[in-house]
């Protein structure tokens, strides 16, 4: 008897365990924080936080097994409207809040989701994907015929989300922003579709655009630093803001925190869209490749 009480209680541990490291698992938009290049990895987990026993009751119910993940995919745009891609596979949304209250710090409730006050509700919709922030690199990043540390720097961004995206007045801008204007900004009438690449040179005279890839040159129109992304060598913080100057996406780099800085060649997520930064020539694909502008890193298409 006293044999058998003990094995009950043991299992009974175990299943509480398993209940709570699965739950921490599923806030179903924690990928809100896996694009950001200047994040380091914390995840507030919304109404996760206070789950450690078995009983996650309320918002979780409907993804404690993991089971509805059936279709294999890369980014929510692979997914069915309403669904969203998490580790590989696509699965309902969870909510992470009702109210602000649930949420932690500063962050409030917005679509069911916790975020920052400043975050843009499109956060997590795109992601900066590739970023040549040292243009003297050996090869001409743009194709225009000329090596230029200020033209041939870029941004590459890829729309993640099953929506296209509005990009009239959205704006990017680096650690000078404030008493500075931004880098580039959106004309309006400017549409990502999903899965579309948008890459921002600093100059010079980029490709054509394509129905997948939009290609520019940034357009300062700053009067103190005219030309140019600006992306420092040894270090700066570039963050993409809607039209209502809300942070989308933001990478940081150097001496502003978040990823190395890289020379001579891109830093660039591996693999595409989901992984973390890495210099270009050693992303798995790459085959030695430097940069790859508006493709992934082994030149195919995104
Ligand atoms: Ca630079
Ligand atoms: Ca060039
Ligand atoms: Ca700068
Ligand atoms: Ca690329």
């Amino acid at each position: 008897m006293r044999t058998w009480l003990i094995a009950l209680g043991v299992s009974a541990l175990l299943f509480a365990a398993c209940g709570g490291s699965g739950n921490k698992k599923d806030g179903g938009l924690q990928d809100a924080d896996a694009w950001d290049g200047s994040d380091a990895g914390g995840d507030d987990g919304g109404l996760d936080d206070g789950d450690s026993g078995g009983d996650d009751g309320g918002l979780d119910d409907g993804d404690a097994g993991g089971d509805d993940a059936t279709l294999p995919c890369q980014i929510t745009a692979d997914c069915q409207a309403g669904r969203v891609c998490e580790q590989g596979g696509c699965s309902d949304f969870v909510a992470e809040c009702q109210q602000s209250e649930d949420c932690s710090g500063d962050e409030v409730c917005r679509d069911r989701r916790c975020l920052d006050p400043e975050a843009s509700p499109f956060q997590g919709a795109l992601v900066f994907n590739e970023l040549l922030t040292d243009g003297a690199a050996d090869e001409d990043a743009n194709s225009d015929g000329t090596i230029d540390a200020l033209e041939d720097e870029f941004v590459e961004l890829v729309n993640v989300g099953n929506q296209s995206l509005d990009l009239s007045g959205w704006t990017l801008v680096d650690t000078d922003w404030g008493a500075f204007l931004p880098r580039h900004t959106f004309a309006a009438g400017t549409s990502l579709a999903p899965r579309g690449a948008v890459v921002v040179f600093g100059g010079g005279d980029p490709p054509d655009s394509t129905q997948a890839v939009l290609f520019f040159a940034s357009n300062a129109q700053d009067p103190g630093d005219p030309y140019g992304l600006d992306l420092d060598d040894a270090g700066d913080r570039i963050r993409l803001l809607d039209a209502d100057g809300l942070t989308v996406a933001s990478y940081a780099y150097g001496d502003e925190g978040g990823q190395p800085a890289v020379s001579d060649e891109s830093s660039t997520r591996d693999p595409d869209l989901t992984g973390d930064f890495t210099p270009h020539s050693q992303a798995a694909l790459s085959q030695g490749a430097i940069f790859s502008p508006g493709t992934r890193v082994d030149g195919s298409a995104f």
